[in-house]
């Protein structure tokens, strides 16, 4: 190609389009790096009240009581979603908290026996009750704390009124709170 047309093809409007795309997430990529460092001092930039912090991450223990269709939507009303426990640490953490049964972020309502997160993860390691997940068909969303076993899950009818955990990562809440909602990961 000649220097003439692959300036005058650097120059067409998509050419342009494209660059300013590329610096455009280029951009927002260091930001949210930026932001990453300003939000991982605690101290900066707190969870909401009521809210507790655990490794940046806000988490909502209700003190009101629902069905597990409820509980979501109080959580997505707070921009944030029923918590959603994928590691050991976290699961040890809302167990430490209380042993109330509490309605967590997972359910096999889309597919029967395929537990899945809200985010749409698919479940790795389960910290099922013995005996759990049962009642196939019947009980099909999950809470953390089980009969017996305060410390393990347990599947049960999503209609059944328990208190719920909502999350929100500590970064989204100040994206959030400072209207940068482009940095958002949710
Ligand atoms: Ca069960």
């Amino acid at each position: 190609m000649e220097y003439g047309q692959l300036e005058q093809r650097l120059r067409s409007p998509g050419a342009d389009r494209s660059r300013m795309e590329q610096v455009r997430v280029q951009t927002l990529a260091r930001v949210r790096e930026m932001f990453n460092a300003v939000v991982a001092d605690a101290t900066v930039i707190k969870c909401p009240r009521d809210w507790q912090d655990f490794n940046n991450t806000c988490y909502r223990f209700s003190t009101e009581s629902g069905g597990w269709h409820n509980a979501n939507r109080s959580c997505v009303l707070n921009n944030a979603t029923l918590a959603i426990l994928s590691s050991l640490g976290q699961q040890e953490y809302v167990m430490n908290y209380d042993r109330e049964k509490r309605w967590i972020g997972l359910t096999d309502l889309e597919e029967l026996g395929v537990y899945r997160w809200v985010n749409g993860d698919r479940l790795v390691t389960g910290y099922w009750a013995l005996g759990e997940p049962n009642n196939a068909g019947v009980e099909r969303c999950v809470t953390k704390g089980a009969r017996f076993h305060p410390n393990k899950w347990n599947n049960d009818v999503c209609t059944t009124q328990h208190r719920w955990i909502c999350q929100i990562t500590r970064f989204d809440y100040a994206a959030r709170h400072f209207g940068l909602e482009a940095l958002l990961n949710q």
